[in-house]
């Protein structure tokens, strides 16, 4: 099986290049698209990408919807995570403004999940979704060079550093590791059986 990747984030591409090594063929698509992510949940944003790049290039497509969710600001990342602070042109500015809004807003509660939804479009009658999470905490300071988006500011349970400290272990247990991983032992377990269809 081979798909395209309905994404124009180049560092999510990057972690399905070693995630999915050898294991499903995931392709860069021929251009990106300009998605409207008008969803209220990931899976339904997962959908939008995944469906946009399918009518377009019609070969079948993996789409990824992913994001921060605070559960002392539910409100502010989550489904949003990307349009945070759309001011401020860098990461580390971002990280820097969810940091200074806690110690402003005074909010003890720093528990956090990133949370990755994959939406496989193989067809319009044949679409599935699997889902990641990783729980850990937000820190008090920025740290660590690797990774992208709010990596220098989360620090995974079992962990005392970031996860932009931690490269070899964020690509075995992010979530978007975890949700891969659902995916690969769905596709194994089905593609095996040719009765199934797929
Ligand atoms: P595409 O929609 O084109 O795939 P995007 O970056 O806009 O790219 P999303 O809409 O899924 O992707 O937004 C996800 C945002 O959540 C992303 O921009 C980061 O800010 C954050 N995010 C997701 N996964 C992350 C990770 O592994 N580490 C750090 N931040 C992450």
């Amino acid at each position: 099986m081979e798909f395209i990747l309905a994404s124009s984030n180049p560092h999510k591409a990057e972690e399905f290049s070693l995630l999915f090594e050898g294991k499903l063929k995931v392709l860069p698509a021929p251009s990106s698209l300009e998605v409207d992510e008008t969803g209220v949940t990931f899976q339904e944003n997962a959908y939008l990408k995944a469906q946009s790049y399918f009518k377009k290039f019609k070969v079948p497509t993996l789409a990824d919807d992913s994001g921060l969710v605070l559960e002392g600001l539910p409100e502010l990342l989550g489904v949003q995570s990307a349009r945070f602070a759309p001011e401020l042109p860098s990461y580390t500015d971002k990280c820097q403004k969810l940091l200074d809004i806690y110690q402003e807003k005074g909010i003890k509660e720093r528990g956090a999940y990133f949370v990755c939804v994959l939406c496989f479009y193989l067809s319009d009658e044949e679409v599935y979704f699997f889902e990641g999470r990783m729980k850990g905490d937000i820190a008090n300071e920025i740290s660590g060079a690797h990774g992208f988006g709010y990596d220098p500011v989360f620090i995974p349970e079992g962990q005392t550093v970031s996860v932009a400290n931690l490269p070899e272990w964020k690509n075995e247990f992010s979530h978007r590791a975890r949700a891969v991983k659902n995916a690969l032992s769905f596709f194994k377990e089905n593609v095996d059986k040719p009765h199934k269809k797929l």
